[in-house]
């Protein structure tokens, strides 16, 4: 007969939503996880408990949820300024690219983000991280990309690294290098990309750089730009994604599907061969419904065709100053449920175990399986849809990343 197990931490009195990919589904009431070494170490019905079992630090989740940490997989936290005077310009009938064309949009954030200093980026950052952690989010995705500039775009992720290293946070971040064209290489797009392509090794040697993203539109890259950048990628051994389709399909899900990315992210615009494309690269689909909400984008991601195709969507608030000026992953999965007809399970599933995989995470963590981080959120509410149904609420009463339970949120 085996030892009784002795585990750091049990938490009794819960109802588990795993979420797994496998079954998203599925649920066991009257619940009990426990932890050990950070990791799952036991999950079941409480009255399948071993006998004997004693834990260091024992939770009573007073018949409350508990789920997997939530993993918000696109962002661009790290910024600084805001862009309130585009908002208004949009709601007096001007459009995103318009407004990007004259040198707003992208390229104010740009002239914000260089002219603050390191410790000024962190402190402008800061408050939209705390709020999705508040949210129960336990990994976060951050990309560069409004640096623009070697220096600037470097500070950029070495501010998400800090993050990262002072937070109780999975910091995962992505080099967007490819965003937008800064004023300075204006006409010379493809002098830009090479620019990016020399630069990438550099940012990767110094460790700040987990994957590469871009922007492949009619008013930022070309599909033959975001190639060759991927390319440069694939010789280092990074793993690829891309801003595809938002505001026109120029091929973006085919690139990602034919490289085997991480993921394509938005899609409002994309072909049915593109959607081949990532079921056969296996790739995620990542969408973005607070985009679509703040532009009042009347296109929306195929959302019966990819789950008919099989591809995984995630779900992620794009929280950035101009399209997606939203940290919150609640309220990205109730958009993802009213504006693209998610249900309540696809959109929990889209911000744990399949924006998992659209960070390469899969084995370490966006469900509650054994030998898998112990990122848990426990939420007061009568059942996990809740979350999806309401907005403006945060039922969120613990978090514990790596089996710590947060106090300081
Ligand atoms: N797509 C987006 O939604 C954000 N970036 C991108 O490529 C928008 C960025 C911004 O407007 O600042
Ligand atoms: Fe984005």
């Amino acid at each position: 007969m085996s030892a009784a197990p002795a585990w750091d931490a049990l938490w009794r009195h819960v109802h588990l939503m795993p979420l797994t990919a496998a079954d998203p589904g599925a649920t066991v009431r009257d619940g009990a996880l426990a932890v050990r070494g950070g990791r799952i170490a036991w999950l079941g019905p409480q009255a399948a408990l071993p006998a004997g079992a004693t834990a260091a630090r024992e939770h009573d989740g007073g018949g409350a949820w508990l789920l997997p940490g939530f993993i918000d997989c696109h962002t661009h936290v790290v910024h600084a300024g805001q862009r309130s005077e585009e908002f208004e310009l949009r709601l007096g009938g001007e459009s995103y690219e318009a407004i990007a064309r004259r040198g707003g949009g992208i390229l104010s954030t740009v002239r914000a983000t260089r002219a603050a200093g390191e410790e000024e980026l962190y402190a402008q950052s800061l408050p939209r991280v705390r709020n999705l952690m508040r949210e129960g989010v336990t990994t976060l995705e951050v990309k560069s990309g409004y640096g623009l500039e070697p220096e600037a775009e470097a500070r950029m992720l070495r501010v998400a690294r800090r993050l990262g290293r002072e937070l109780p946070l999975r910091v995962k971040t992505s080099f967007l290098g490819a965003h937008a064209l800064p004023p300075e290489y204006a006409g010379r797009a493809d002098d830009y990309v090479a620019m990016c392509c020399e630069l990438l090794p550099t940012l990767a040697a110094e460790g700040l750089v987990d994957a590469v993203d871009a922007f492949c539109e009619g008013i930022a890259f070309s599909t033959a730009q975001v190639e060759r950048l991927f390319e440069t990628a694939r010789n280092l051994g990074l793993p690829v994604k891309l801003h595809a389709g938002q505001l026109s399909d120029l091929g973006g899900a085919e690139l990602i599907g034919r490289f085997g990315g991480l993921s394509a992210d938005h899609l409002e615009e994309v072909s049915d061969a593109g959607i081949a494309a990532l079921r056969d690269g296996g790739s995620v689909a990542v969408l973005l419904p607070g985009a679509i909400h703040f532009l009042r984008e009347t296109r929306r991601p195929p959302v019966a065709k990819l789950r008919a195709a099989g591809v995984p969507m995630a779900l992620a608030s794009d929280c950035n100053p101009g399209t997606s000026p939203m940290p919150s992953i609640l309220a990205a999965l109730n958009l993802g449920c009213l504006l693209l007809g998610l249900t309540p399970t696809e959109a929990l599933a889209g911000a744990t175990c399949h924006a998992a995989a659209a960070l390469g995470l899969s084995n370490e963590t966006g469900s509650l399986e054994l030998g898998k981080a112990a990122d848990l959120a426990l939420w007061e509410v009568e059942r996990p849809a809740q979350l999806c149904a309401t907005l403006g609420i945060n039922a969120c009463r613990h978090v514990a990343f790596e089996g710590c339970l947060r106090t300081d949120q």
